[in-house]
């Protein structure tokens, strides 16, 4: 028996074949055997369920080692530009499954489990997933990493390993309790800590000028307090190529001065407390999905992970001797919202103040090294940093930024000579409500190329948000629709759909997602259709066993599955949902509608509200307050179920989006950037009843009117109708039964006759309805009676389903990735 796997170090990859574990059951079985006993530490027979999860983990792990270690020295020893992805949030869902089938190890490792006496499923179910993000931004993050692996592009993802993800959700009484996400609690075994690799990260203290030997001005940082970053490295398989790009992800330590100083004044207490203040900045991800709050310790993370993983690619990446002239050649950072843009100015500082360079030749080298991406329509999800704030954590990056925007600015003066009102409204800093700095005019500025999520928001991002940008500089802006990995959202999620479309079409689909289209003949063919049709029951049962055991849930085998699952936003308009499903009971209640006449329905809810967005919360409760009262009314059981099962994550998701009929993309036109739930929704064969918004404009195109239900208002007539002047209580007056679905819900029918419960989501909607959900109820209500229409149709159904899948090989992250190659980074895959 050997010892360990015979791993090289990189400077021997040459030398010879790296020999990971035997590709056998037998193989497996004497490596997982190894983990356990000489890596664990147990015995097969005294092992926990964690011990042998952690194990087989690692085992894993010795299959991608080699494949790791190769392209990490492809990437420092090549001369490839790189893809530096900087982005405060990588939501990535549980590693196991995605690791076992990069490596195709499934069969394998099952077999193993079983010959060991173990169920892999137990194994699998230990797993706590990492929620490094919030929602779509961060799962983007995840999908495009990656792609980029599966497509052998060399990347290196940079971000926090926040040591508490987004909270754990549950519910008290309906109402959302937040717990904290200690997902690190029972062994990580995904991350290689490299404590030796740590980089000093500084803060605060102020400014200085001096001359350099050539006579030069120059300014230093003479910062006033600093930590410590330690990088962790997880690996980011590419799909059977061998390319396993990195991850790294930074951890706050305190510096040993910076305790030094406070220990030897002899107060111990607060030495202590010092160092926890240090590692509070990676401590926690802020749970506020696009609403970014104007929090210090918010920037400090922001500035953390940059200036750590700045100095990472510099210091460490690039050889020793790199003429930072070639920078632009050898890295793009791609910029993922403005949560990193503060890499700007810190680039600037250390072409500057560190190596000497004029500002310049520096201001050219950096604005070719990065690009942006904007992820939203929202005037109040645009970053803006108090200076005084700024200032008092970054004084250098201040002087910067107002040196950037003043040499900015005169070029602005000299393009519109005597237009001072579009150089002030260009300013990246804003004199109102207070002095701030503006960062997405910052990142515009300071990128190569600025690009919108989806082809209706990059529009209105060029029109609406940054419209004198891009009249100033209109090649800049372009479009990248975004995309999701069918490793994980098709092949993992939904093994049935994937056999049967192998089974079909072959398995290049895989990595090349345009080939689903072969699948559109087999639309009108009724043996595929029956066989489709199978696996959607399938999963549905699987779900139902899922919610049953995991929330205590009792649905309806047979009844059309209608999901909403996002994070909780009034923009996203889940009372719109509401109010569809209490009309649909009033109408049976009140003997409008006889119960045989509904076409049986189960709702599914998934939605984590911000801790401290207070409406949402509401709507939350009164999500909850119906499901019971629904459920539990005899004259709709078994017709019309509603459930909101808690903590919806990846890990959830991969269960429900595969058994849903009816995908719900019901945001108001012009506020959702793009979405990707709506893309993984069709992927599975779900028909998408939606607005005309974000990427449901793109899925609505690709699959065909017949296929997609399409309500609501336009864009251009929101506009319209906010210019009017929106009354929600003009449609309350005049829609009965929009009055009567309101009323039923103030009467405090579904809150145990207590109005007060339902009053201030009620009240929102009549008096404020900010994203006019009023206003669409009757368009909404009209396209819910062809969704019933068609589903009575099962043929027809199903045939739309598959034309659905077939048609939307478009939103592959894949594809993404080649648009980012092709329009922004100005590069290719590596051979
Ligand atoms: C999206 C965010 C976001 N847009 C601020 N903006 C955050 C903003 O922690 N914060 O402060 C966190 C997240 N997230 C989403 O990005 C869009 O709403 C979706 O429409 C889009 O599909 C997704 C990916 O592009």
């Amino acid at each position: 028996h050997r010892v360990g796997p015979t791993l090289p170090v990189s400077s021997e990859l040459a030398a010879g074949p790296v020999e990971p574990p035997a590709s056998t059951v037998e193989g497996f079985i004497e490596a997982f055997l190894r983990e356990l006993n000489y890596g664990q530490g147990v015995l097969l027979s005294r092992s926990t369920i964690n011990d042998q999860y952690l194990a087989l983990a690692r085992t894993v792990r010795e299959y991608l080692m080699a494949g790791w270690l190769e392209t990490g020295a492809l990437r420092r020893e090549g001369d490839r530009k790189i893809v530096g992805y900087l982005s405060a949030e990588y939501l990535l869902g549980r590693q196991l499954g995605n690791a076992l089938l990069a490596t195709n190890l499934q069969d394998i490792a099952e077999e193993a489990m079983r010959r060991c006496g173990i169920d892999i499923a137990a194994l699998r179910a230990q797993e706590i997933e990492p929620g490094l993000g919030n929602g779509g931004l961060g799962r983007l993050a995840a999908c495009f990493v990656d792609s980029l692996a599966t497509m052998d592009v060399p990347c290196i993802g940079y971000g926090i390993r926040y040591e508490y993800g987004i909270f754990r959700q549950t519910f008290e009484n309906g109402r959302q309790v937040e717990v904290p996400d200690s997902w690190l609690a029972l062994g990580s075994p995904w991350e290689f800590p490299h404590p030796e690799r740590q980089v000093r990260v500084d803060f605060g203290g102020h400014t200085e000028k001096w001359t350099d030997d050539q006579g030069r001005e120059r300014t230093r940082w003479v910062p006033g307090w600093n930590v410590l970053g330690i990088p962790y490295h997880h690996m980011v398989p590419g799909f059977r190529n061998g390319t396993v790009n990195t991850l790294r992800l930074w951890s706050a330590k305190a510096t040993q001065a910076f305790d030094l100083q406070i220990f030897n004044s002899g107060d111990y207490a607060t030495a202590v407390r010092a160092q926890t203040f240090a590692e509070n900045i990676s401590k926690v991800l802020y749970p506020e999905d696009s609403t970014p709050q104007g929090k210090e310790l918010r920037l400090q993370q922001q500035y953390f992970f940059v200036a750590c993983s700045l100095h990472d690619f510099i210091a460490n990446t690039l050889p020793k001797d790199f003429d930072l002239r070639q920078l632009p050649e050898r890295i793009i950072f791609q910029l993922n919202d403005t949560h990193p843009v503060i890499a700007i100015p810190e680039l600037m500082r250390i072409l500057v103040d560190i190596k000497g360079f004029d500002w310049d030749e520096a201001w050219d080298i950096t604005r070719r090294c990065f690009a942006y991406t904007c992820h939203t329509l929202l005037p109040e999800a645009l970053e803006v940093w108090s200076v005084e704030l700024l200032g008092r954590l970054l004084p250098r990056h201040l002087e910067i930024i107002y040196q950037i925007n003043e040499l900015f600015l005169e070029e602005v003066r000299q393009a519109f000579p005597g237009d001072e009102m579009r150089a002030r409204r260009m300013s990246i800093i804003a004199e109102h409500p207070e002095r701030s700095v503006r960062m997405a005019y910052l990142a515009t500025i300071g990128s190569a190329k600025v690009n919108g999520v989806a082809e209706l928001q990059s529009q209105l991002l060029r029109d609406k948000v940054l419209p004198d940008f891009s009249e100033y500089e209109p090649a800049k802006f372009t479009n990248v629709t975004n995309g999701v990995t069918p490793r994980r959202f098709i092949y993992l999620a939904n093994r049935r759909l994937s056999n049967l479309i192998t089974d079909t079409i072959g398995s290049e689909w895989v990595t090349d997602l345009d080939r689903l289209r072969e699948l559109e003949p087999y639309a009108d063919d009724a043996g595929f259709r029956a066989e489709f049709a199978a696996v959607k029951q399938a999963n549905k049962e699987r779900l139902f066993r899922l919610l049953s055991v995991r929330d205590g849930l009792e649905l309806p085998q047979h009844a059309m599955l209608d999901v909403l699952v996002k994070r909780l936003h009034e923009y996203k308009r889940q009372t719109l949902k509401l109010l569809h499903i209490v009309s649909l009971y009033e109408d049976v209640i009140s003997g409008t509608v006889a119960i045989d006449q509904v076409v049986p329905r189960t709702f599914i809810f998934g939605a984590k509200a911000a801790p401290g967005y207070h409406l949402a919360k509401e709507i939350i409760f009164l999500i909850n307050s119906v499901a019971a009262t629904i459920n539990a009314d005899e004259r709709v059981k078994g017709v019309l179920s509603v459930a909101f099962p808690a903590n919806y994550n990846v890990t959830l998701a991969e269960k429900i989006i595969p058994a849903a009929d009816l995908s719900e993309q019901i945001s108001l036109a012009g506020k959702e950037a793009s979405g990707t739930g709506n893309m993984k929704f069709a992927l599975n064969g779900a028909l998408t009843i939606g607005t005309d918004d974000g990427a449901n404009v793109e899925i609505r195109q690709l699959v065909g009117d017949d296929n997609f239900f399409l309500f609501g208002m336009t864009e251009p007539e929101v506009e319209a109708l906010h210019a009017r002047g929106y009354n929600p209580a003009e449609y309350y007056e005049s829609n009965d039964k929009l009055q009567r679905t309101i009323n039923l819900i103030a009467s405090g029918h579904f809150t145990d006759g207590d109005r007060a419960l339902s009053a201030q989501v009620v009240d929102n909607l009549v008096t404020q309805d900010p994203f006019m959900v009023l206003a669409d109820f009757q368009s909404y209500l009209d396209a819910q009676a062809r969704v019933d229409a068609a589903y009575r149709d099962p043929e027809r159904w199903t045939r739309s389903a598959i034309l659905n899948v077939a048609r939307s090989g478009f939103f592959s992250s894949d594809r993404s990735m080649r648009d980012y190659l092709d329009r922004i980074w100005l590069s290719s895959p590596v051979e």
